[in-house]
């Protein structure tokens, strides 16, 4: 029997079939997937098949379907083992606000940087618009036109007045959504006005709450309808687990990759080679200023030993 893996607690799975049945899976203790040495071998997100124990009610979960994805934390301990935190993600959802807290543009563009290094399509949503003043808006709509050019789809939202929510509605149909963005954000007051009956967690209490228990070995999809699903972990906050070569980095800033077709030198990182077609771009304010300063501050990184050199 096929089915989705929605939650994980310790070595428990749920599993939802397409009847809709809810099933607590086990995993048993020689199950590996081929080449990932991973902490954890099933995760939310993933399809499997699982069989029924012939002699008690135990579920077994047999196989683990190909994946589409599978979004890594990297090993925090000795043991080199990475930890999957969701598979089969079809898009991602990056909450950001202008105000109460301010969104940097560096982490918007690291995070979008790392979906297309996942090759997840992402949008953006700007939440709280029922606080922004006049300069807030303009702001907002220059990061819009900005974003928008690259592309990446940008929706304006205020969970409070309802601004946005059809829409985000009509985006995650029958998807499993990645929700990130700054603790404050507006993320759990999100799932919870797409359905009331889920009960997410609002606000700092809840936040620092979760700070003190195990989070790491506990996570859930949210089911928002039939078949459609947002994951907001807090795990996934930062997301960037994505190792980048340093001359790979230009490939995951759309705009930069296609502009560095004209670029003299093949592998040209795009800071001081004579014939860089970024730099030239730059000055002609075609590809913008803070999004080649998002791209410098990944590259330092990689001399951090953070990222690969
Ligand atoms: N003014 C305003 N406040 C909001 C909006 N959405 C959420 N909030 C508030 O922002 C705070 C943080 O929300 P929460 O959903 O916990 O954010 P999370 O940390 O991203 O999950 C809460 O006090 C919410 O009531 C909005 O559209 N407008
Ligand atoms: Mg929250
Ligand atoms: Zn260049």
């Amino acid at each position: 029997m096929e089915g989705l893996v929605i939650k994980n607690a310790g070595n428990i799975f749920l599993v939802k079939t397409p009847a809709g049945n809810l099933h607590e899976c086990m995993v048993k203790g020689n199950f590996r997937i081929k080449g990932l040495r991973t902490t954890n071998p099933v995760a939310i997100g993933d399809r499997v098949l699982i069989e029924k124990t012939s002699d008690n009610q135990t579920y077994f979960i047999t196989e683990v379907l190909e994946r589409s994805n599978c979004i890594v934390r990297k090993p925090t301990n000795l043991s080199k083992q990475l930890h999957i935190l969701a598979a089969n993600v079809d898009l991602a959802l990056l909450m950001v606000s202008i105000t109460q807290p301010q969104t940097h543009t560096i982490f918007i563009d690291r995070f979008l940087a790392t979906a297309e290094a996942y090759r997840i399509p992402c949008c953006l949503l700007f939440n709280k618009t029922d606080l922004y003043d006049s300069e807030d808006y303009e702001y907002l709509d220059a990061l819009i036109r900005l974003y928008e050019s690259i592309p990446y789809p940008c929706l304006k939202l205020s969970i409070f007045k309802g601004e946005g929510l059809e829409e985000v509605s009509q985006l995650i149909r029958g998807k499993i959504s990645l929700l990130a963005g700054n603790s404050g954000v507006g993320k759990s007051s999100l799932v919870n006005r797409l359905n009331p009956a889920i009960r997410a967690k609002v606000g700092l209490i809840s936040d620092y709450h979760n700070k003190g228990k195990h989070t790491t070995s506990y996570s859930e999809m949210f089911e928002i309808e039939d078949n459609t699903y947002i994951i907001d972990t807090p795990g996934i906050k930062g997301f960037n687990t994505v190792d980048m070569h340093v001359t790979e980095v230009g490939h995951f800033f759309p705009e930069i990759f296609r502009t560095s077709a004209s670029c003299y030198y093949s592998n040209c990182t795009h800071r001081h080679e004579p014939g860089c077609a970024v730099l030239k771009a730059i000055e002609e304010h075609r590809i913008s200023q803070s999004r080649y300063q998002s791209y410098l501050s990944i590259l330092e990184d990689s001399g951090e030993g953070k990222y690969r050199e």
